[in-house]
């Protein structure tokens, strides 16, 4: 019979055009955002020609998203889990978005999404997905957080049927047609935004405290609170947005545009405009107003860096904001950058895996396979015996994701550091779910060392 079902990465692509399209009925400036990624892509396909797709194939790059959503509490995680599980996105890095930023971003996340390279080939939706820290004293009182548990725990985001459906759809590796369309209906239906009245009061409350608490928990439902495509050209993306007469937030956040690779992550925003909602006031009476919480959001991604590579990445950000404090106060923070990355940073692939700060995978070149026992990394690739293909970085930034949380927010909120915090981390969020929380560099090594594996038998020779 398991011929007859539809695999979980049909499934997962799928559900990324449905979310698609519910987002872009939702927000239209998004299908303008898709537009201009996509003609940002083509010019830089037509600029670069097979280079362009060193990072990524044009099919794959085009079709690319990622989402993010927030939910409030530990049940309702777990069911996120449930859900993703069914299209066959686990669980990927813990980021702590509380550390993250001095403004008031009350949430632990991770991402869902495929971890074997050939189901990232098929297809990497993958989704951030944050939860409301309810029981965290620097942000919410005795009462907000009581009131906050009784209103979350009485609402029901995903419904048993739908966690049937996703359940089977794990267990098996996919559903029969039918069911497949039904799964996709309801998991679709629960990131659509809502149209019940929201409490005006409640919601008021929570927002002086933190708008992403409000969105997260003075709302009856979730909903999908961006969906990001991924461009090859963010620079040309920021430009082309800006002559639409589209205000994009002050800068690219992450790495600086450079000569050298592209590592990690570059993100860049918009911010929504006003969405109409019902609000119920104390009075009893529903009237319309406006909320902003959503955003327009668009992505480059770059090659992954190894521990070794990520400390100096985390250097180098330190570095950037000691010289624009204390020497170079009136320069931007992505000028200071580039000047750093030009003292630091090796500006070609085959140094930044000689050196070991970036993932790669390896395999047999043209070159002449030496007559020794064995041989370093660095020869091998300066001989062209084995050569170089970066491997993508999949995960998150949480100072990019900081960054983007505070300049799409309203107010600065407010948070009393005099309180101790609840303490998460990958281990406690793990338990939340009820799955290990993978770690994104171990994910990477372990495609790296393989590739290397093969490569010591291919070569009968041990690599250093
Ligand atoms: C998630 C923000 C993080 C990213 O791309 O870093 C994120 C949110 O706004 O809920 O999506
Ligand atoms: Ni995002």
């Amino acid at each position: 019979m398991s011929s007859t079902l539809t695999p979980l990465w049909e499934l997962r692509a799928e559900f990324a055009v449905r979310l698609a399209e519910l987002y872009g009925a939702e927000v239209p400036a998004y299908n303008t955002l898709v537009d201009v990624s996509r003609e940002v892509n083509e010019a830089f396909i037509a600029r670069n020609g097979a280079d362009a797709e060193r990072l990524g194939s044009i099919d794959r790059v085009t079709a690319e998203r990622h989402g993010a959503i927030r939910v409030g509490s530990a049940r309702e995680l777990a069911q996120v889990g449930r859900v993703f599980a069914g299209f066959g996105m686990h669980p990927v890095g813990f980021y702590d978005l509380r550390d993250a930023s001095r403004s008031s971003v009350p949430v632990v996340s991770t991402a869902f999404r495929p971890i074997a390279a050939d189901e990232l080939a098929k297809n990497p939706f993958r989704v951030f997905t944050s939860m409301l820290a309810h029981d965290d004293r620097r942000f919410f009182d005795e009462p907000t957080q009581a009131r906050l548990e009784e209103f979350i725990g009485s609402r029901e985001l995903f419904g048993e049927e739908l966690l049937a459906l996703a359940d089977r759809s794990a267990q098996q590796g996919g559903l029969e047609r039918e069911d497949a369309d039904r799964f996709l209906d309801l998991a679709t239906a629960s990131f659509e935004l809502s149209d019940e009245p929201i409490d005006h009061e409640w919601y008021h409350h929570l927002e002086a405290i933190s708008s992403v608490a409000a969105d997260i928990g003075g709302v009856p439902a979730t909903h999908i609170n961006h969906l990001t495509p991924r461009v090859l050209d963010i620079d040309d993306l920021y430009k082309r947005m800006t002559d639409r007469g589209i205000t994009m937030i002050d800068e690219i956040q992450g790495p600086p545009d450079w000569e050298g690779p592209d590592v990690l992550l570059r993100q860049t925003s918009f911010r929504a405009l006003d969405e109409h909602r019902m609000f119920r006031y104390p009075d009893g009476e529903v009237r319309e107003g406006t909320l902003r919480v959503r955003f327009g959001e668009v992505e480059q991604r770059g090659i992954a860096l190894t521990a070794k590579g990520r400390d100096l990445y985390d250097q180098l950000v330190a570095e950037v904001d000691r010289r624009r404090h204390e020497e170079q106060p009136d320069r931007t923070r992505v000028e200071v950058a580039l000047d750093v990355w030009r003292e630091s940073l090796p500006s070609t692939e085959l140094e930044l895996a000689a050196q070991g700060l970036c993932f790669f995978t390896f395999r047999r070149g043209d070159g002449v396979v030496p007559l020794t026992e064995t041989a370093s990394l660095r020869e091998l690739l300066e001989a062209g015996v084995i050569v170089a293909e970066p491997i993508v970085y999949e995960d998150f930034l949480p100072r990019s994701a900081a960054g983007i949380f505070q300049s799409n927010l309203r107010g600065e909120g407010s948070r009393d550091d005099e309180q101790l915090g609840t303490p998460y981390d990958i281990d406690r969020l793990s338990e939340v779910i009820g799955i290990r929380i993978a770690d994104p560099t171990s994910l990477y090594a372990e495609q790296q060392q393989a590739s290397l594996d093969a490569l010591e038998a291919e070569l009968r020779m041990r690599i250093r």
